[in-house]
């Protein structure tokens, strides 16, 4: 019997530039593979649903891809490679320190008798300086491939050719899945392919229950790898309870759980043995401390442990 999340593969064609991102995959796995790195795959922004198969409308989940884009840098420093597959247009890492009109206003334009220089104020060099050394260090070393994805289909296929190409690291490769994927969506059958007419009445729309994921990636496609999941909820109630519950079903090893209002300074780490919080004062949030320096650096002595008692 074919599993719901094969069925999904079977119903849903790769996105068009799937072949060459696979390439892109490979070729930088086997890369640092032979250098005996640790790798880290990150998933980060938002899919999206469509509604109509010449997309006007669609649902979306809610990320803006500050987590992703943060820890990829944390992990950089670190000395993991890095595999981004984030949702296209959300934050990247290392320019989302001037997203909006802030890298245009650290520039100033200087023209004197024909010829035009551009830039960097003085008062701006301090800031710019570190982020282009890092962002330089880490491109030119080659040590971050930047994948991405717009629908939760392009999702699934990346997905799954990541983990493929994952594999050879064994016990070294990290997944840090921070993408916000939705848990609903509509069959290809049962979508229109022309936009939606307003002038036949507000549709009814029936979406369905996504497969997760977890399952098949924990048990065959990266069964040595070191796997973590985010919980997002509203309701405080019960965001342990749904992280605990998610790791007993997928049996990964950690759930990294966290309220929508208050993730920038609160989230806790949710393990088989214990269940640990790391929160930011008010203080360290004023002063530009970001959550996801610690979160990585306890992500990574989770790691740690976890080759050394395999
Ligand atoms: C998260 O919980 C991330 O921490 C956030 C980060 C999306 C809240 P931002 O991108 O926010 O910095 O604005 N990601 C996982 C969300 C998710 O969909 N988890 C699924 C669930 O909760 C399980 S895989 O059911």
């Amino acid at each position: 019997m074919t599993s719901r999340w094969e069925e999904f593969y079977a119903t849903h064609l790769p996105p068009s530039d799937f072949e060459d991102n696979r390439s892109l995959l490979k070729e930088f796995c086997d890369r640092h593979n032979k250098l005996a790195k640790r790798i880290v795959l990150i998933t980060s922004g938002g899919t999206t649903v469509p509604l109509e198969h010449n997309t006007v409308r669609f649902v979306d989940n809610f990320s803006a891809g500050n987590r992703g884009a943060a820890s990829a840098e944390y992990f950089l420093d670190h000395d993991y490679c890095v595999i981004f597959l984030y949702r296209q247009k959300s934050l990247e890492p290392f320019t989302r320190h001037f997203s909006g009109q802030r890298l245009l206003d650290m520039l100033d334009i200087h023209s004197t008798s024909g010829n035009t220089t551009i830039s960097v104020k003085p008062d701006s060099v301090d800031i710019l300086e570190p982020v282009l050394e890092n962002y330089k260090a880490a491109r030119e070393g080659g040590k971050i491939l930047y994948i991405t994805f717009t629908t939760l289909s392009d999702y699934f296929w990346l997905l799954r050719a990541s983990c493929e190409c994952l594999r050879v690291f064994k016990e070294r490769a990290l997944l840090y899945l921070a993408a916000a994927v939705s848990d609903f969506y509509i069959p290809p059958s049962e979508i229109p392919t022309h936009k939606i007419q307003s002038s036949l009445g507000g549709p009814s729309i029936q979406l369905q229950l996504v497969p997760k994921l977890l399952a098949p990636l924990v048990d065959s496609w990266v069964p040595h790898a070191f796997i973590v999941s985010f919980k997002l909820e509203t309701d405080e109630s019960i965001l342990i309870q749904k992280g605990r519950e998610a790791l007993n079903r997928y049996k990964h090893k950690l759930v990294i759980c966290n309220m929508l209002q208050s993730r920038r300074q609160r989230v806790v780490f949710v393990s088989l043995e214990n269940s640990i919080e790391i929160a930011l004062t008010k203080e360290q949030l004023l002063n530009g401390i970001e959550i996801e320096d610690s979160i990585v650096e306890n992500v990574i002595a989770n790691h740690d442990q976890f080759l050394t008692s395999s």
